[in-house]
């Protein structure tokens, strides 16, 4: 069967982790092969010759599936028609900023493409922010596409999610595929919480799966041990991974983050395959979270967009993790409230 192109908008597409996308994008990396699609990048005027000299190279690439590249600094433009939409761009912080200044900022360029959204978007469109702070972005934007439904709006966790496995295959001495049911939970910030209590890990001899916990026990001497490893390095390794890579590379993550976000989508759009991935979502309350809040969980998918998994026990130490990474959601959310948005 023929497909007719996905249009898939891109913002910030001069930056890095645009210049690490659109490449594999346009190889089929994100939709599958066989589907074409056609790229809209969104910048600011001060990038716009690194995303228009991105378009020629794309150009040069000569890709089959590639319907066709528009570059433009206006959201009206970009977005109209738009299937897919990848959030990147975004306000970092800037030296004496404020958590408040920096939401502010932020709300000045979500608000705005969730407007343009809203208006010239295609009916089917799915929004993924990747632009930090990502999870209260992604609830500014989809507070201000009062027409678009908000489930259609979502924030990148699997990067976090992909560092989880990434750690946990390390001590275990086994393939990443190996493990299963990992979750992130909360906010894609510090305050996140890496859970691999329900997670399971094959074992390469027999095929049978044992829980991460009990395999962490036996590897490294006990339960625990296993769940000091967890609290002292695991969880704190994974939340703080960001800051480490700009410390041993000089610059933040881009690689990495390129092809989380082209996971999520693909996985998304085709179907998760085992167990489950993470992936921030609005709440609707699922595992307490205050409806609304675009909030990581559990989620997986047949095709047709992520759905969160519920049903989850939560053992008490594991609720108040949440809660405290849910708490700081809470309070991005208040805070752009005070700013009249959301
Ligand atoms: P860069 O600074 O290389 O690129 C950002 C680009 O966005 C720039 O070219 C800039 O001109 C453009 N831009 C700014 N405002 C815009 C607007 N209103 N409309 C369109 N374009 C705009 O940053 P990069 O390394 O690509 O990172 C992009 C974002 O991803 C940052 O906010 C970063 O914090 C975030 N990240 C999110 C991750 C996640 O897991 N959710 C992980 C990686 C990354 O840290």
């Amino acid at each position: 069967m023929a497909y007719a192109p996905t249009t898939v908008t891109i913002t910030g597409a001069g930056g890095q982790i645009g210049y690490a996308l659109l490449f594999r994008i346009a190889a089929g990396g994100m939709l599958g092969q066989g589907r074409p699609v056609r790229l809209k990048l969104l910048e600011i005027p001060q990038g716009m010759r690194a995303a228009e000299g991105a378009a020629l190279e794309l150009q040069d690439g000569a890709f089959p599936l590639l319907a066709g590249v528009e570059v433009s600094d206006d959201p009206r433009t970009a977005f109209d028609g738009c299937n897919i939409a990848l959030l990147v761009g975004a306000r970092p912080r800037g030296p004496g900023m404020e958590r408040a200044d920096l939401l502010a900022a932020n709300a000045g360029i979500f608000g705005p493409q969730g407007a343009a959204i809203n208006a010239v978007a295609a009916d089917d469109v799915r929004v993924v922010v990747v632009g930090n702070p990502a999870n209260t972005n992604a609830l500014i934007a989809a507070a201000s596409a009062p027409d678009v439904p908000a489930d259609r709006f979502e924030a990148l966790t699997r990067l976090d999610h992909n560092r989880a496995l990434g750690q946990l295959a390390a001590v275990l001495e086994v393939p990443v595929s190996a493990i299963r049911d990992v979750t992130i939970w909360g906010n894609h910030s510090a305050t996140q919480f890496p859970d691999v209590a329900h997670a399971t890990v094959s074992d390469p001899s027999t095929g049978s799966r044992i829980g991460v916990v009990d395999a962490l026990a036996e590897r490294l001497g006990g339960r625990e041990a296993a769940e000091r490893w967890l609290d002292e390095t695991f969880i704190p390794r994974v939340a703080g991974r960001g800051a480490e890579i700009i410390e041993v590379r000089g610059s933040s993550s881009v690689a990495s983050a390129a092809h989380a976000a082209i996971s999520h989508v693909r996985d998304s759009v085709l179907g998760t395959t085992e167990g489950w991935t993470s992936a921030a979502l609005v709440s609707r309350g699922e595992y307490g979270v205050p409806e609304g809040l675009v909030s990581s969980y559990p989620v997986t998918s047949t095709g047709d967009g992520y759905r969160i998994v519920e049903g989850l026990e939560l053992d008490a130490r594991s609720r108040a993790r949440v809660d405290a990474s849910v708490a700081e959601l809470v309070a991005e959310r208040d805070a752009v409230r005070a700013l009249g948005v959301a």
